[in-house]
Order: structure tokens, then C-alpha cells, then sequence
């Protein structure tokens, strides 16, 4: 069942019915078995109609996200680990990824507050100061306040590869400004954990053309969901939760960086597809 955060409540769609939940965002996606919660709820809520449900999802979708920490992990695909060895090795910082991707703690950021995030169909921005910047798209886990894995969303690390390639200890700045992540279009919430063989895609188009395509599956990350989130919750309270990026699986090549008008869509099985137009703060230009 999905849950979207739109501008006059929360909609759930469950088994192609759509029902609009009268709940405040935080603590129902902080309940512990909300999927069991979810399923009594549309038992004994009156559905909307398909032309309701399109009216209150277009154009119009929220990210999925209240007063929560959004964390991020990194280095745990094979294909991130060997990017950052290739940018940073001007800097001397290659050997931190090789080491990072084997050793058993795992590499876990602050990505953004609530406000810094975008929803789908809004702009992510690239920083002024960046020449070399990627989306990068994400398994995104929301995990309630007692560490358990409640549900999916797609996630995109927007990141700039010139100030953390650069020098290591520039990431929160490569990291972290304003609209630096994405998260949507929905609140996958699901019984059991998400298959390995769920398909993660990403499509960047400029001037509707496709300038750069590829694909991948959840089961190439090389450590578990419950191991990054054992991690994240073993010195952290989270009262209404968090949401944790669990690292980029597909880089674009070297000569690829991001130009304002871009659009990037990622899609993971399942859950849907993240689309967002990229350009520049226009408080900052
Ligand atoms: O090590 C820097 C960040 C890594 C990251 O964001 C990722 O692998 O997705
Ligand atoms: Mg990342």
C-alpha cells in the first residue's frame, strides 16, 4: 500500500482504491505496524473515486516527509566506491572509499532537515560554486522511532563531485544545501522487506532528450538495510523517526554533470518514479 502527502491531507492507495485519511503525517507513519494500521483504516473509510484520487495527486504530490531526520549512507554499492577513488585521487582521499566499502562500520551522513527536501515534479537545485554535479538515486528507508523499517521511498542524493572530490572533509558542503534531496512520490509501506530484485532506474533528459540512462537492482548493495539502520539507531533517538538514503547504485560518467532544465527521473520497482527539474537557488545565483 502507498501513502502520499498531498496539500489536503494524506491519500492511501490500497489494492487500486484510493481513501483520504484524516491522521496527522508524523505520528501515523511513526505507528509501529502501520501496514496493519493501514489495512484496518481502509476497511472502514469510504473509498474516492479515480477522478477524487487524480485530482488530489496532480501535480500536487508532497514529499513524504514531516518533522524527520533525513540520514544518508555511502560507499555501498561497487560503482559509488570506484567513482569517488576516480575524483578524489588528485586530493589523496581514494583510499577512504576502499576502505569505508570493506570495513564494518559503514559510512552514514546528515543529509537534510524536512525543509531542504523537494517532493516530485519540484526543482532540486546544483550549487553556484560546483562545476561537477550528480543526482544520485537511492533506496530511501523510513524507520519509526523504534528502529523498525516501516516503509520505502525513492531518494535522490543530490551531490557536487568538484567539492567532495576536492577534499574529503568539504562533504557536508558537496551534501547539504538548500533542496539538495529529493524524496517520493510516495510512502511504499510494506509487510515484508523490499525484494532484492527490485529495479532501480534513472533517466536524465535535456531538451527531452535522454542524456543519460541506466539501471540496477537492490540486491548489488553490498550490506542489509537492518545492518545501515542498526547503525543509524545505535547512538541516535529518533522521536517521530528518520529516513535513511542507502547510497547511490548508478553514477553517471565523468564527463556527465548536471545543467539547469535537466530532469531527472528515478524510478524503483514498486514504489514509483522521483521526477524533479534541476536549476539553480535563485536566492543564490
Ligand atoms: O562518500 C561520500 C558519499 C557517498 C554517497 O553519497 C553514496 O555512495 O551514495
Ligand atoms: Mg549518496
Amino acid at each position: 500500500m502507498k501513502l502520499y502527502k498531498i496539500a489536503k491531507g494524506i491519500l492511501l492507495e490500497h489494492n487500486n482504491s484510493a481513501y483520504i485519511i484524516d491522521d496527522e503525517w508524523d505520528s501515523l507513519i511513526n505507528r509501529d505496524d502501520l501496514a496493519g494500521y493501514l489495512q484496518l483504516i481502509s476497511a472502514d473509510t469510504t473509498p474516492i473515486s479515480a477522478e477524487v484520487k487524480n485530482e488530489h495527486l496532480n501535480g500536487k504530490i508532497l514529499p513524504p516527509i514531516g518533522s524527520q531526520e533525513v540520514w544518508a549512507a555511502g560507499v555501498t554499492y561497487l560503482k559509488s566506491r570506484d567513482a569517488r577513488m576516480e575524483e578524489s585521487e588528485n586530493s589523496g582521499g581514494a583510499s577512504l572509499y576502499d576502505k569505508v566499502y570493506d570495513a564494518p562500520r559503514p559510512e552514514l551522513f546528515f543529509k537534510a532537515i524536512a525543509q531542504r527536501v523537494a517532493g516530485t515534479g519540484a526543482e532540486v537545485y546544483i550549487r553556484k560554486d560546483s562545476e561537477w554535479n550528480v543526482p544520485e538515486p537511492e533506496l530511501t528507508l523510513f524507520i519509526n522511532s523504534k528502529g523498525n523499517i516501516q516503509g520505502y521511498t525513492i531518494g535522490n542524493d543530490m551531490s557536487s563531485r568538484s567539492i567532495e572530490g576536492e577534499n574529503a572533509l568539504y562533504l557536508p558542503q558537496a551534501k547539504i544545501y538548500e533542496k539538495s534531496a529529493a524524496l517520493g512520490p510516495c510512502l511504499l509501506v510494506a509487510t515484508e522487506p523490499i525484494a532484492g530484485e527490485s529495479g532501480i532506474k534513472m533517466i536524465i533528459k535535456r531538451n527531452g532528450e535522454v542524456a543519460y540512462q541506466d539501471a540496477t537492482t537492490v540486491s548489488r548493495m553490498k550490506r542489509s538495510l537492518t545492518e545501515l539502520t542498526g547503525y543509524l539507531y545505535s547512538e541516535c533517538d529518533f522521536p517521530v523517526g528518520a529516513f535513511l538514503m542507502t547510497g547511490t547504485c548508478l553514477v553517471p560518467p565523468p564527463t556527465f554533470t548536471l545543467q539547469p532544465g535537466d530532469v531527472v527521473e528515478i524510478t524503483i520497482d514498486g514504489i514509483g518514479t522521483l521526477v524533479n527539474t534541476i536549476a539553480l537557488n535563485p536566492k543564490h545565483k
